[in-house]
């Protein structure tokens, strides 16, 4: 179905191929008729990507070993960054539990080695260790928990993973994250 774009503009003429002057012109395009007003009103709210800016962010797991969310990307705009996570899946948390950390990517291998050892209790993480910038507690099947952080702490210029310490996933279980 053809459909078409109505640019209405007082402040132009537009002529056409056969020399008739008007002041409105309608472009054939795939849509709906948007009217002047409304086209520009996108265009403002497109341009704008700072008044846009994404301070929270939902993120499912389930019984595999992925986050929905394998990117994100952070504005400093925001006061605070907040991070939900849901567990869709069926299986509980101490056979496919997960968490949401963040840390630098440096810090991401040592940091799932020494949550093994701090155990389930301890949402497979060490007790007050620095290198974790942000984490949510371990959730199993049907759970939600949530995490909020102020985003000034982190550099445009570091290199940021989110991953899940439930021992094991890890390594595959990970995302990047980055301050725009
Ligand atoms: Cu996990």
């Amino acid at each position: 179905m053809p459909v078409r774009l109505r640019l209405r503009a007082p402040w132009l003429t537009f002529v056409s191929k056969s020399g008739e002057r008007s002041k409105n012109v309608e472009i054939v395009v795939k849509g709906n008729v948007i009217p002047m007003r409304t086209f520009l009103l996108i265009t403002i709210i497109l341009g704008s990507s700072h008044a846009l800016a994404v301070c929270a962010f939902n993120i499912e797991v389930g019984d595999g070993l992925t986050f929905s969310m394998k990117e994100m990307n952070i504005s400093n705009d925001c006061e605070e960054i907040t991070v939900t996570l849901k567990h869709t899946g069926n299986l509980g948390k101490s056979v496919m539990g997960h968490n949401w950390v963040l840390s630098r990517a440096s810090d991401v291998a040592e940091l799932a080695q020494k949550g093994i050892a701090a155990g389930l209790d301890n949402d497979y993480l060490p007790a007050d260790d620095q290198r974790i910038i942000a984490a949510t507690k371990i959730i199993g099947s049907g759970e939600e928990t949530n995490i909020s952080f102020d985003p000034s702490i982190l550099s445009s210029n570091e290199k940021y993973i989110y991953f899940c310490s439930f021992p094991g996933h890890s390594f595959v279980m990970k995302g990047t994250l980055s301050v725009i």
